[in-house]
């Protein structure tokens, strides 16, 4: 008897404790942030089918900014992992595209058209990649760089390079 009160009170223990040690683990990749919670593959780069498939296996979906509110609270996010502080560059995916409709940028995970017009000057342009592919999926792009600045614009990028994401649940 005394064994197993021991051990409920070991598993109470646990309970109390795991999600202190989940967060002082040092994975600040992954955070809630206005009751969304977001992704950031800050060690790694992934095209964009397979960014929109990695974000699908953590349950989640490839990032969405449809207004300036998401815009910033990402920012938010994204400046708490202290990748902004060590990089003066910064692109990732975003699920906007116009794979279905040339010039139809809509967000491929709430399937709603793109009215956020967040686009660096000139674009999208939808650049030609080669022969036949041209460019049709949407980074955001940080930059501080003294020639040229993107303060997270959204630019139209080759769907096949790589770069980092962000993933994100929805909320309901
Ligand atoms: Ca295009
Ligand atoms: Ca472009």
């Amino acid at each position: 008897m005394a064994k197993l009160r021991f051990l409920v009170l070991c598993a109470i223990v646990l309970g109390v404790l795991a999600p202190q040690f989940s967060q002082a683990d040092g994975d600040n990749t992954f955070a809630v942030f206005r009751q969304k919670s977001y992704y950031f593959s800050n060690s790694f780069k992934l095209n964009w089918f397979k960014a929109m498939e990695y974000c699908r296996t953590r349950g989640m979906h490839l990032l969405s900014v449809r207004n300036p509110q998401e815009r910033d609270a990402v920012i938010e996010y994204l400046d708490s992992t202290g990748f902004t502080n060590t990089h003066n560059h910064r692109i990732v995916w975003i699920s906007a595209n116009d794979l279905g409709e040339e010039g139809e940028f809509h967000w491929a995970t709430t399937g709603e058209r793109l009215m956020y017009s967040n686009w660096a000057p000139g674009e999208p342009n939808n650049a030609k990649v080669a022969e036949c592919t041209f460019e049709d999926c949407v980074v955001m792009e940080y930059s501080l760089d003294l020639i040229v600045l993107f303060n997270n614009t959204f630019d139209d990028r080759d769907c096949q390079r790589e770069y980092h994401f962000i993933c994100e649940t929805l909320l309901e």
